[in-house]
């Protein structure tokens, strides 16, 4: 098998690693899919697919302009056992809260943004395999009835990336059910294109870690093309999850979050382009505060935050300031789904170019920091610590005060974990809820948990929402704080030789 062939997996050890308690659990949650797999299309599944969730460590909001971030995955994962049979994409789930979903096979088929559902994110994955194979040029394959039963396991609204888990799984489903091969890479680039159809315009960052995930190794991703370097993390470091448990629905805010972010930094590149002299014409063309960065930084003394600081003002930009400055309706820049942000701020603060730019620039310039650090050779393990802790605490900061992505849960938990001797710690994915990635020494991890547990979790004033988890986990939060290692990415099992269902 070449490298980066997405791997199938024999045995579910190559998946999820040789500890018998947890594998033991893995083998009693695959069973129980294929039995309810079985009770509920009469057949046996022909394959399972996993994709992973992930926890970014550093560079948040950055992929959708151009640069490179840091994930791992995580341990969390979506699994889908699928057969061909029917005439219709059926959808059922593990999870009795969601009913079962039919879809057409036509994959020029819309996705209703309007009701979102978990569904619409495997009929992005289903259009997006037939749009990949036809863009490649390749045959379109045979549309025949698909029967999937998913289970997914990453938190939802966290910051985790369930949605790319599922889109990643789902495609993985119909490519293996439909024998195509398809390599790690081209998964991750069409996974994260199909997945806009839901209505958020993402950068490509969780399907990329999603697919190709390594167990023992972070990685630093980089697009256009999407590809992957392993990152090294320090011996003796150790990363907590912790969920502020106030949830960040994605989707539904779009309008007002993620997608008027992603207005903001567009509409800043090309601001910033036209004040450094770029022409007007090819200023336009320029979607990606990455491509803009040089000519940014040469007009401060290399510095591209202290030349937004120049070039830009702080506060608001209205409609009618926009496009005088732009010298063109906002229409000829942004499509229709962006301009619903901009109509949106109208009614508000207006967009805020400045801060949105500085960020940008200022978190990409900590990724390759990161890295630095990880791997390098004459630093000591606590100055590696120490160093990493405060990339992380500076991209918290930014995200509060710059991105403004944050919120008042997840400032308290960070602030929990700092007491409690976080080296580092910060919102994690989107933000405005979710959770929050800490570093601290791997000895001093379950004091971590706990310190933060006693600070955040029991006491009422902090999180409302504590109490009610405990109560529907038989008194646990290990679902809401835990330790995570990198793990591995996207997988295709083998059936016949799990041994389930005997
Ligand atoms: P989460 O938090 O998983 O929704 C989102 C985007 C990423 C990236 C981060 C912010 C999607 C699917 N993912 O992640 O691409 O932009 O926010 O760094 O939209």
């Amino acid at each position: 098998m070449q490298k980066d062939s997405i791997p199938l997996a024999n045995r579910l050890e190559e998946v999820y690693g040789t500890d018998p308690s947890y594998l033991g659990e893995q083998h009693a949650r695959y069973t129980a899919l294929h039995s309810r797999f079985v009770d509920l299309y009469g057949c046996q599944p022909e394959f399972i697919v996993r994709s992973p969730g992930r926890v970014n460590l550093i560079g948040e909001h950055i992929d959708y302009m151009g640069y490179g971030v840091l994930p791992m995955a995580i341990k969390q994962d979506t699994v889908i056992a699928v057969a061909r049979g029917g005439d219709k994409l059926r959808l059922n789930n593990m999870a009795s809260a969601h009913a079962e979903q039919d879809f057409s096979l036509d994959p020029a088929q819309e996705v209703d943004r309007d009701n979102h559902s978990w569904g619409n994110y495997v009929v992005c994955a289903y259009k997006g395999v037939h749009e990949h194979l036809a863009r490649a040029g390749q045959p379109a394959p045979p549309l025949f009835g698909l029967q999937l039963l998913v289970e997914g396991r990453v938190p939802q609204g966290s910051g985790l990336s369930s949605s790319a888990a599922l889109v990643c799984a789902a495609s993985l489903a119909v490519l293996a059910v439909h024998g195509i091969a398809v390599s790690k890479h081209e998964v991750a680039q069409f996974a994260a294109e199909c997945e806009k159809y839901v209505g958020t315009q993402s950068g490509g960052m969780d399907q990329a870690i999603s697919i190709m995930g390594q167990a023992g190794v972070a990685k630093l991703i980089s697009f256009n093309p999407v590809r992957a370097e392993d990152v090294r993390l320090p011996d003796g470091a150790m990363f907590v999850i912790a969920n502020s448990l106030t949830v960040s629905k994605k989707a539904v805010s779009a309008d007002f979050q993620y997608n008027m972010r992603v207005t903001e930094c567009r509409l800043a590149a090309v601001a910033l382009a036209l004040a450094c002299g770029v022409s007007p014409v090819e200023a336009g063309q320029r979607k990606l505060l990455a491509e803009v960065e040089e000519v940014v930084a040469a007009a401060a003394g290399g510095d591209a935050a202290a030349g937004v600081d120049k070039l830009l003002h702080d506060g608001g930009y209205f409609k009618a300031e926009l496009e005088e400055l732009l010298g063109v309706p906002l229409e000829q820049l942004l499509n229709e789904h962006q301009l619903r942000c901009v109509a949106l701020a109208e009614k508000s603060t207006g967009l805020w170019l400045q801060k949105r730019a500085r960020h940008v620039f200022r978190e990409a310039a900590r990724v390759p920091q990161f890295r630095a650090i990880c791997h390098a050779p004459d630093l000591g393990t606590e100055a590696k610590l120490a160093s990493l802790g405060a990339l992380m605490d500076a991209s918290q900061a930014s995200c509060r005060d710059d991105f403004v992505c944050s919120s008042t849960n997840l400032d308290r938990l960070v602030a929990a974990c700092k007491a409690a001797g976080a080296l580092g710690s910060r919102l994690t994915g989107a933000g405005w809820g979710g959770c929050t990635v800490s570093l601290v020494r791997e000895a001093d991890a379950c004091s971590f948990v706990a310190a933060v547990t006693h600070a955040y979790y029991d006491d009422p004033e902090q999180c409302e929402a504590a109490a009610g988890e405990r109560e529907a986990h038989g008194g646990s939060l290990d679902h809401v704080i835990f330790t995570s290692r990198p793990s591995s990415g996207g997988a295709i099992l083998d059936i016949a030789t799990l041994g389930l269902g005997a």
